[in-house]
């Protein structure tokens, strides 16, 4: 660690919240796939800014689109309208084929944002009592850090010691869709909330079959099928979104991250007319929420996803991704799975100079190696570069898991 980065660490310790506890690493620049530290260590970012910028580092497209509007006009708030808010709304929601889109900002306002729509057609469409409106969510469940996004938690790090909780949340294992079939049969159930694959539970895949047995279910039991595609979504797992794999279209879909390429907290949630016009003028909104800047690096990033076909590029190179990483010859990988460019390895604990190994510090070794990565509890680490990436720098990539994970023979 060098004087110039103890120093910058050392600000973010005394006038930061601890909140994290991030790799000892201070980043200064990023392009594509790549990003530099201050000392001009170049890194494979493999991360991702979990998973925002798909499209790479400062996309210079998207990057443009901020840059001219930014000189021309960012913020109206809705009290206006303005000339770019309804080309986005027009450009995003024949992207992703809805009627209509509610722009927010984090992903976790598009979580909020979607709970509050079910709600509300719970109660003027399938007409559950006043205030018994239930969603339902799955065990491993993260979409965020407000109060309702906690209430819905299985983890620990993420409720404890912020209860009160939100009623109304209810909890059934992932997977498994007899649990949630004997969940539905409540009356009172107006959603079930979910991620196509959980992510922060540990790139956690369903079997092939599950979501579409899910949305069956739902749409069998009057219920709202909610996609939680913040880190799927946006070519992430080799289709535009995640649903896509088993042809599937939820009744609301949540975007974020990636939807500005990593620009700009960009979020949205897309549905048809018979739900979205539930939330009727005045009862929902944001400050930023469609702003105008957001919305033009929003198209910009989209086109990008389009033009590049990084859809197509993630699930070519995650193929060669899983076949490289599962074939390295070594005890303490226990598994290596995924979608797309979106990818995990459990590693077993293990003894290494008579001392036991986690995921923290095989990415420590990586992050030496010039590959920069982050475990998601204990034991398991989540690769996830962006789109971008091609099949020589992939390998070289692969080349350096390898090498870390062979090092400790
Ligand atoms: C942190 C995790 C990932 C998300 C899904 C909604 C949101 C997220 C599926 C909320 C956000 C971020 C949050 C960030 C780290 C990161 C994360 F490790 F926390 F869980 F990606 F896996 N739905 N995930 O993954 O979006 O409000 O953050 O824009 O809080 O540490 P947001």
């Amino acid at each position: 660690m060098t004087k110039s980065q103890e120093y910058h660490i050392s600000l973010e310790d005394k006038y930061g919240a601890h909140n994290y506890h991030p790799l000892p690493v201070v980043l200064e620049r990023g392009e594509g796939i790549h990003v530099w530290d201050t000392d001009g260590k170049k890194y494979y970012d493999f991360l991702s800014a979990y998973s925002a910028v798909n499209q790479g580092h400062c996309h210079p497209s998207i990057i443009k689109a901020l840059q001219e509007q930014s000189e021309i006009l960012t913020l109206t708030s809705r009290a206006f309208h303005n000339n770019v808010l309804g080309e986005y709304e027009k450009f995003i929601t024949e992207y992703f084929g809805y009627d209509k889109v509610l722009p927010m900002n984090t992903g976790v306002e598009g979580g909020e944002t979607a709970i509050k729509l079910c709600r509300k057609w719970a109660y003027e469409v399938k007409k559950v009592p006043e205030n018994q409106a239930k969603i339902i969510f799955a065990n491993g469940n993260f979409w965020g850090r407000t109060i309702a996004a906690v209430s819905s938690s299985t983890d620990p790090d993420s409720y404890k010691g912020f209860g009160p909780y939100v009623p109304g949340f209810e909890l059934i294992p992932y997977n498994n869709t007899e649990a949630l079939e004997e969940a539905l049969k409540d009356s009172n159930v107006a959603g079930f909330m979910v991620e196509p694959i959980q992510g922060e539970a540990g790139v956690v895949v369903p079997d092939d079959g599950y979501l579409k047995k899910a949305a069956e279910l739902c749409k069998k039991y009057n219920v709202l099928f909610i996609a939680d595609e913040v880190q799927t979504g946006i070519a992430r797992t080799g289709r535009l979104t995640c649903c896509e794999h088993e042809n599937i279209k939820p009744d609301i879909l949540i975007l974020g991250k990636a939807l500005s390429g990593g620009v700009f907290p960009v979020s949205a949630v897309l549905a048809n007319d018979d739900i979205m016009l539930c939330i009727k003028p005045g009862e929902h909104g944001s400050t930023f929420g469609g702003n105008p800047l957001a919305c033009k690096v929003a198209i910009a990033a989209l086109q990008v996803v389009k033009d590049e076909e990084l859809a197509q590029n993630a699930e070519t190179m995650g193929q060669i991704f899983r076949q490289r990483i599962g074939n390295i010859k070594s005890p303490i990988i226990e598994v290596c799975r995924g979608k797309g460019l979106l990818n995990a390895i459990v590693i077993k604990p293990f003894q290494h100079n008579n001392q036991t190994k986690t995921a923290m510090d095989v990415c420590l070794d990586l992050k030496e190696n010039g590959l920069l990565a982050k475990p998601t509890h204990d034991h398991i680490i989540r690769f996830a570069p962006p789109l971008i990436i091609n099949e020589d720098e992939l390998n070289y990539a692969c080349d350096i898991i390898e090498k870390t994970i062979l090092s400790y023979r």
